[in-house]
């Protein structure tokens, strides 16, 4: 097996909390870096994204080559964001490449809401090419599944570049082999002179979110549900569920007869209606919770309601995961943030 990472994951734990990023030059092995080298050139047209072509940057959907590096990246991630690496779910895996053409200075950007760390690897990087964060200014969450969808959603006088233009403004002029990880759905962040630049991306979070479908283990998460949904009563009420890794978003929208319509959408799907006892349910599911714990609680709100009846219908209809032990769900430390609150 060729090993990912070069590094003690522990020594940068203390800059990852102070600073809600580090660097890491030659993190990644000789023998790996060349290995995604040859990954690209032999791959990256096969799996190229259309939808993801955003102006001058092309994506293409990585591939593990090794499946024990999918836990080395979790266990390293853990130990320098002092989260456990069972708690840890992928949202994205994209090969990223600059076209010759790339705007020199691209607007900032927040990564998609699934993003809470982004872990990029430098694969190629031209002289000049600047990875640029901010690290102290608006430290949001990007609630969005995207970065359009974000800017989408401001008036005209709150774009972020009046404020950015005075914040902190961090330069990493990464080399190949380099890795970089931010918080990359609060932090502002773009590439300079990103021409003939090619990064890979590999992006978690602590809150089983995956709406794309990108992490190895989602298809399995899901099988796992459905078949404890038809298992022996007792396993089935002893389950944990959760917000199931596809849901984009819980929502209440109002038409203009001021008709509420309330329900949840899964990531590219139309919206799904739910009762007020299935949502009481959906804000128990803290990772820790049985399926007989949360119908308990929420019976006494919800008289005469079957609470685990309508839990089980929630996680065949993809709303809901039901896990066999509790999820390990832990903050990221972020001291930065912590004073800032
Ligand atoms: O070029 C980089 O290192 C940043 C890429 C990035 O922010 C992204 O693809 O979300
Ligand atoms: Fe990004």
């Amino acid at each position: 097996m060729t090993k990912m990472f070069t590094f003690d994951a522990d020594n940068y734990a203390d800059v990852f909390a102070n600073n809600g990023y580090v660097h890491i030059p030659e993190g990644l092995s000789e023998e790996f870096h060349a290995r995604l080298v040859k990954y690209v050139e032999d791959s990256f047209d096969k799996k190229h994204l259309k939808d993801f072509a955003r102006g001058d940057k092309q994506q293409a959907l990585f591939e593990f080559l090794e499946p024990e590096h999918y836990d080395e990246l979790r266990e390293v991630v853990a130990a320098i964001c002092g989260v456990e690496a069972s708690s840890l779910t992928l949202s994205e895996r994209h090969i990223k490449e600059y076209e010759p053409g790339a705007a020199p200075y691209p607007l900032a950007h927040k990564d998609r809401f699934g993003s809470e760390i982004a872990v990029g690897f430098s694969i190629r990087v031209p002289v000049g090419s600047t990875l640029v964060i901010y690290p102290e200014h608006d430290l949001s969450a990007n609630p969005f599944n995207s970065t359009a969808e974000l800017r989408s959603s401001f008036s005209a006088n709150a774009h972020p570049e009046a404020g950015l233009k005075h914040a902190l403004r961090v330069e990493i002029q990464d080399q190949p082999r380099g890795v970089q990880l931010f918080r990359g759905n609060m932090m502002w962040h773009l590439r300079e002179h990103g021409a003939g630049t090619t990064v890979l991306y590999l992006k978690l979070n602590t809150y089983n979110c995956d709406t794309l479908g990108e992490d190895p283990h989602s298809v399995e998460v899901r099988q796992r549900t459905l078949s404890i949904v038809d298992s022996s009563p007792f396993e089935w009420a002893a389950s944990i569920p959760v917000i199931a890794r596809r849901v984009d978003y819980i929502q209440r929208r109002y038409n203009r007869d001021w008709n509420e319509v309330f329900g949840v959408v899964i990531y590219g799907q139309p919206h799904t209606t739910i009762t007020e006892a299935e949502f009481e349910a959906l804000r128990l599911m803290d990772g820790q919770r049985t399926v007989t714990e949360i119908s308990q609680r929420t019976e006494q709100l919800c008289k005469g309601r079957d609470v685990r009846e309508a839990i089980r219908l929630l996680a065949q209809r993809g709303i809901v995961d039901l896990l066999t032990k509790p999820l390990a769900m832990g903050q990221v430390r972020h001291m930065a943030l912590r004073e800032v609150a």
